[in-house]
């Protein structure tokens, strides 16, 4: 019987992760090799992530949260009986997504997309950079997290070869519930290829009711494929093998990882907190970009970002 973890009991969208100490535990913090670019990238290589502790400006990301927090209080989110800061969500909150809350937002703008962050991508893909436009924001309120998912089918029709940088706006504690990545996934191939080269904004043009979705924009659009893994962290884990790796999160902080590694979150088990991050992408300049996700306003997954096909 493998002994168990120190960590507390953790769940996932629902579910109790199994905590024996090979089947959970915490991400390598990679802020000791900050400096040495080519020991990221072979931990990069053999992690599929890089957890950089404490990285950026504390201020700057307390600041951004600030922002982010008069937003969600702008929109009616918050409870107004507590500073905004604290981010204390009206009951029944849920899953708000609110990528809005970064357009004309200086703080988080210069803390995703200025020098210190931007920097860390140009010397750790050794040449020039660019990101996409479109920044996701999230603020998820008590209950469900996020579901296992890889990102590509996501941001999948431009390069392979980028990478998502997610950040937390304030202290996020396992009861909070920060990300979570499944070690050695992006390496099983084996158990992905049938899923993560699929495009959640594909159609078949030959369907006329898939046709007809992809043109109102109904809702999951019928045939679909919402690029969900699994909605069960624990059996997901079973059928990869690694553990499901996460920590306490601290202002400062960022995760990155690429486009095949396996993450979801933590659920909320907080009484009324929000959980405030976001993530954005970085590739290399040379690269073809996902146009969904650049101009001034990108159009995303909506009815301007689909694409048909005959299936
Ligand atoms: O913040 C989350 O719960 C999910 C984030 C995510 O899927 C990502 O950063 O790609
Ligand atoms: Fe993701």
């Amino acid at each position: 019987m493998p002994t168990l973890t120190a960590l507390p009991q953790l769940h996932a969208y629902g579910h109790p992760l199994d905590m024996a100490e090979d089947k959970v535990g915490l991400l390598r913090d990679s802020s000791d090799a900050a400096d040495d670019v080519e020991e990221l990238r072979r931990r990069f290589d053999a992690d599929g992530y890089l957890y950089m502790k404490g990285y950026l400006d504390r201020d700057e990301v307390m600041a951004a949260r600030q922002s982010l927090t008069d937003g969600l209080a702008a929109a009616g989110v918050l409870d107004e009986r507590f500073p905004s800061m604290l981010g204390v969500c009206k009951p029944g909150a849920g899953y708000v997504f609110k990528p809005e809350l970064t357009n004309n937002n200086p703080a988080v703008q210069n803390l995703l997309y200025g020098p210190r962050l931007t920097d860390f991508y140009r010397q750790f893909y050794g040449e020039d950079i660019r990101h996409y436009d479109f920044t996701w924001l999230r603020a998820v309120g008590p209950g469900k997290g996020t579901n296992p998912h890889c990102d590509l089918p996501y941001m999948g029709r431009g390069t392979h070869r980028h990478m998502t940088c997610w950040l937390p706006y304030g202290d996020i504690s396992f009861e909070l519930g920060g990300l979570m990545v499944l070690e050695g996934s992006h390496r099983r191939m084996d158990l992905l290829e049938n899923y993560v080269y699929r495009d959640v904004d594909a159609f078949c043009a030959n369907k006329p009711e898939q046709v007809a979705n992809a043109q109102t924009g109904a809702k999951g659009f019928g045939w679909t494929f919402t690029g969900t893994l699994s909605h069960n962290p624990p059996v997901l884990r079973n059928k990869f093998g690694g553990r499901w790796l996460t920590t306490e999160y601290q202002p400062g902080d960022f995760l990155t990882f690429g486009m095949f590694m396996v993450h979801g979150s933590l659920d909320n088990r907080t009484e009324n907190r929000l959980r405030i991050s976001s993530d954005s992408r970085y590739q290399r300049a040379s690269e073809p970009i996902d146009d969904r996700w650049v101009g001034p306003n990108p159009p995303g997954h909506s009815t301007a970002g689909k694409r048909g096909r005959i299936c």
